[in-house]
């Protein structure tokens, strides 16, 4: 029998044209609703010289005027409401790295929307009834926890809200209620496979776990496959933001070859980031999103900073819905040294490939030409052989400066020396004044 599950056949396998046509219609209705509703956003689009009547193919969504960040920050608090605000029944808040926070508001529509997509993620992951997802997210202003919540209870599954951090204690509800399935950062499970091997358990033998959804933040393949292999589990990734409901925006299939993208609910672009010009499919860039289901809050042309392509092809899971690379990083993450410009993802991806390396690292920057990497290192390698250590220091070493062509210097540190964030893990600690 085929592991093929869909939780919405028809939408999910919807032939391009008839998506297609879906798109224009919720676009010209979002965009419209938007536009009557929103005193800022008229005016901006009157500037563009655009109005809803100018909308009549699917490209003729470029003439609309991009949403930044900085658009939804200035219309905090009252939020960018397209309903009146007794329609909104809940507030989510995302705040970036800067400023003041971006108001999200939800209408009682735009909540069994957003759950209809995780649900549609986790089925198509085989979660269901009898599974036990253990939610170890962060429970609050934060998307992360609720919005899967939501999707994981829609499926039948029993869910644990356990919220991260306290170790011992998610362990201990791991094992005493058999936990097939975690929702959890990178961070987080590259530490609790560490905590655990420092208590003398094994993650692979230890616990019930079959697969866990990752996200929230960007990780790499290298770091997927050594989850997986820690744990003995599939780990499959979870993208979304704040503005476009949280997790569920793009999500990957059993398949683990990029992330399907609801076509039904966004509209996908990738443009540069520097000129915000259409890219070609394939290409690598910024990831642009509208949103054609939210209610209270539409969004039109969102920049999301996250970079990433459109992969070429059909997926053998037959959804139709096109899918993304797994995102590069943010493009106000790009860091910038002796000139090179390098993803913290890219170093990432070199040191979780090493035998040797632990589950924590550090990208510390304290001037325009130097990097250092701090890097925990597995308990096994301090075997009082010096030779073993410096020889993993130049494999480091030599790998990275061969992938990001910047030669780093390299601190090897005992595993838990390095801070655990209950929150998004903060891998960049820049100490440059300018
Ligand atoms: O992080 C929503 C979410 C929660 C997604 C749980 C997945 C799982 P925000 O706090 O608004 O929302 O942050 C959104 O996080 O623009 C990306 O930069 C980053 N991000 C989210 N998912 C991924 C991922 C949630 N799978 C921002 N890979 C986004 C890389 C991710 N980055």
């Amino acid at each position: 029998m085929s592991k093929v599950r869909y939780w919405q056949k028809d939408i999910e396998t919807i032939g391009r044209r008839a998506l297609e046509e879906l798109q224009l219609k919720r676009l010209r209705s979002s965009f419209g609703r938007l536009y009557r509703h929103v005193p800022s956003f008229r005016e901006k689009c009157r500037a563009a010289g655009v109005s809803p009547a100018a909308i009549n193919s699917l490209r003729d969504i470029a003439h609309i005027p991009f949403t930044t960040s900085d658009d939804l920050r200035a219309g905090y608090p009252a939020g960018l409401l397209a309903v009146d605000r007794n329609r909104a029944i809940r507030l989510h808040t995302s705040s970036g790295t800067t400023g003041k926070p971006k108001a999200i508001f939800f209408s009682k529509r735009d909540i069994a929307q957003a759950a209809e997509l995780v649900a549609r993620c986790l089925t198509m992951t085989g979660t269901g009834s009898g599974d036990v997802l253990q939610n170890m997210m962060t429970y609050g202003l934060f998307t992360g926890a609720l919005m899967m919540h939501y999707g994981a209870e829609k499926v039948g599954a029993l869910v644990i809200p356990a919220g991260p951090g306290n170790t011992e204690r998610q362990i201990a509800l791991m094992q005493d209620f058999g936990t097939t399935a975690v929702h959890i950062l990178p961070s987080y499970a590259l530490y609790l496979a560490t905590f655990m091997q420092q208590h003398g358990m094994d993650p692979k033998k230890d616990l019930s776990l079959k697969r866990a959804y990752m996200g929230a933040e960007p990780y790499s393949e290298k770091t997927r496959l050594k989850i997986e292999k820690l744990f003995g589990i599939d780990v499959y990734n979870c993208y979304g933001l704040t503005e476009m409901n949280g997790p569920g925006v793009a999500f990957e299939c059993l398949e683990k070859n990029g992330l399907h993208l609801w076509e039904d609910n966004f509209i996908v672009e990738i443009v540069d980031p520097v000129t915000g010009q259409q890219l070609p499919e394939g290409a690598e860039g910024e990831l642009v999103l509208t949103s054609l289901c939210r209610e209270a809050m539409p969004v039109m042309r969102y920049r999301t900073r996250d970079i990433t392509r459109i992969l070429a092809g059909k997926c053998p899971c037959g959804r139709t819905h096109r899918r993304i690379s797994r995102i590069l990083g943010r493009s106000d993450d790009m860091i910038i040294v002796r000139g090179v410009n390098i993803f913290p993802q890219q170093i990432e991806q070199v040191l979780m490939g090493i035998r040797g390396v632990a589950q924590n690292y550090q990208i510390v920057l304290e001037s325009l030409d130097e990097l250092t990497i701090r890097v925990e290192i597995a308990r096994d390698m301090f075997d009082g052989n010096i030779e073993h250590l410096l020889s993993l220091k130049s494999e480091i070493v030599e790998k990275i400066r061969s992938a990001v062509l910047v030669k780093p210097i390299v601190e090897l540190l005992e595993p838990g020396t390095l801070p655990v964030t209950e929150g998004k893990a903060k891998r960049v600690i820049d100490k440059r004044t300018i």
